[in-house]
């Protein structure tokens, strides 16, 4: 076995963080971690610093360093880690099927860059965040929005940022994502309605996602959306997800006081109007099929 010096950059909330830290347990790699304050949740803002920018210039995490190679993005990242010999024998990427195809769903079950926000579930997953990421912004201090302003490379962001500080742009944003939220949870019941223990059977990185996607929808209030009757195959696949070690040791373990408290102060002001939508299209595409 090859001792790999691996260095990740992450943050304890980050939803492509937690992807990562899930593969590292499930491969049972042993890693060194550096907490990277961003810049929507922390006055200090280091993904915005020169420093962090020198090893992602999109200043997004994860980020991870294997030897002197460094590596962004979670769909890559978890890719070439796979390849590394952990501690645990686990194909992450189940030989019967196209690695090609095991590559596409998992860079459609994360935040892919260039793709439309809202149109696949990774991409869904942000815009149904952006209530908390904006109760966040509004936090901040004003200096930490100059910093934005000046620093942040990535002008999408920056706007966004600004936009969630000065205003309320988030109110209607998780409307956009109902409609193929929706869809999408439908087609996972009936995958997983032959009575499938996981995606493809063996664990893999998809799975790593949908444990991510489906924690996240904890923290904005909409996990019933897929414990009611309309999903049983679906609440019976998250439970299975729960089960996983890794679940403990790369998500909910980096759930500081700070996290508990945002999101304690975030559900007593929280409307449920997003998650009546939901609920309700899903009645609607059940009638019509
Ligand atoms: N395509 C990237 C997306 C990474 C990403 O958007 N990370 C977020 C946290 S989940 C981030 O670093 N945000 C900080 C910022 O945009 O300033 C991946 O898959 O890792």
């Amino acid at each position: 076995m090859i001792d790999h010096k691996i260095t990740l950059y992450h943050a304890n909330w980050s939803f492509c963080s937690q992807m990562v830290r899930v593969a590292l347990s499930e491969k049972g790699l042993v890693f060194k971690k550096k907490h990277i304050k961003l810049c929507d949740q922390y006055p200090e803002g280091e993904n915005i610093d020169k420093d962090f920018l020198a090893i992602n210039p999109l200043a997004t995490v994860p980020a991870i360093k294997i030897d002197k190679v460094i590596i962004c993005g979670s769909e890559e990242i978890i890719y070439q880690l796979n390849k590394l010999d952990g501690e645990n024998d686990i194909n992450l990427y189940p030989k019967h099927i196209d690695i090609n195809e095991i590559r596409l769903k998992a860079s459609d079950t994360t935040i892919s860059e260039g793709v439309k926000f809202a149109s696949t579930l990774g991409t869904i997953i942000p815009v149904f965040s952006s209530p908390l990421i904006q109760h966040m912004v509004k936090k901040l201090p004003f200096s930490s929005i100059l910093k934005i302003l000046k620093k942040h490379p990535r002008k999408d962001r920056k706007m966004i940022f600004l936009a969630m500080y000065f205003g309320n742009p988030t109110k209607k944003f998780p409307n956009m994502g109902i409609k193929n939220y929706v869809n999408e949870i439908l087609k996972l019941e009936k995958t997983f309605s032959d009575g499938r223990e996981f995606f493809y059977n063996s664990f893999s990185h998809v799975d790593i996602n949908l444990m991510c996607v489906f924690n996240r929808l904890i923290d904005v209030g909409l996990e019933s959306t897929i414990l009611s009757n309309r999903t049983p195959h679906l609440s019976r696949y998250w439970d299975n997800l729960k089960l996983r070690d890794s679940y403990k040791i790369g998500i909910l373990n980096y759930y500081t006081e700070k996290e508990e408290k945002v999101l304690h102060e975030f559900h007593k002001n929280n409307d449920s109007s997003v998650l009546d939508k939901i609920l309700k299209e899903i009645d609607l595409v059940e009638v019509n099929e």
